[in-house]
């Protein structure tokens, strides 16, 4: 396993749209592994492979981190079968987008099917935080950012602030 480093926007790769996986293998395996390690690394309770520079549509996520306990779970090319009318608003962070939170609203409750990281087909019906984490992660695999989903005023105060940090990191 190795720990990988995470994009930060503003970053074209974040912006790809992923490709489906054709085939549930070791490799990819390796990769999901490598994605957990490095969402641990960083305190992180999702990621989605574009964040490593893998614009693949795999996602791990992490709930219940709770006391060391670590049980990652993949979503190989996950779909949304069903969201409903009703939105929950959350306050989102993101890996990728260092130093800025703020209210999103989504669908309150889903049901996805995905592939595990056997292969096999599995249906999720989610509400609360798994619910917008996963909504938050399947936004990645189409490259958009929760900032995304923010006002044009807001959206431009939360870049100006990244372009500027990474500004800052680069130039030391
Ligand atoms: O894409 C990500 O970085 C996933 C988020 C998970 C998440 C986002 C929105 C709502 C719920 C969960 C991170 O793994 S967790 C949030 C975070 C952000 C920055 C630093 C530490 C943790
Ligand atoms: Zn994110």
């Amino acid at each position: 396993m190795a720990i990988r480093s995470i994009l930060t926007a503003p970053d074209p790769r974040l912006k790809a749209v992923s490709t489906p996986v054709d085939a549930v293998d070791d490799g990819l395996r390796r990769l999901i592994d490598d994605m957990a390690e490095s969402m641990y690394e960083a305190d992180g309770i999702g990621l989605a492979a574009v964040q490593i520079g893998e614009p693949k549509r795999v996602i791990v996520m992490d709930l219940d981190q709770k006391s060391g306990q670590k049980n990652p779970r993949a979503f190989i090319n996950p779909k949304i079968l069903w969201a409903s009318e009703e939105l929950a608003t959350f306050e989102e962070g993101c890996l990728s987008v260092p130093e800025i939170w703020d209210e999103v609203a989504r669908p309150a409750r889903i049901k996805a099917e995905y592939l595990d990281r056997e292969g096999i087909t599995q249906l999720l019906e989610a509400d609360g935080l798994l619910a917008t984490c996963l909504q938050h992660e399947m936004d990645h695999l189409q490259g958009v950012l929760f900032i995304d989903h923010l006002s044009k005023l807001k959206r431009s105060i939360a870049l100006r602030k990244l372009q500027k940090a990474k500004r800052l990191r680069e130039t030391g």
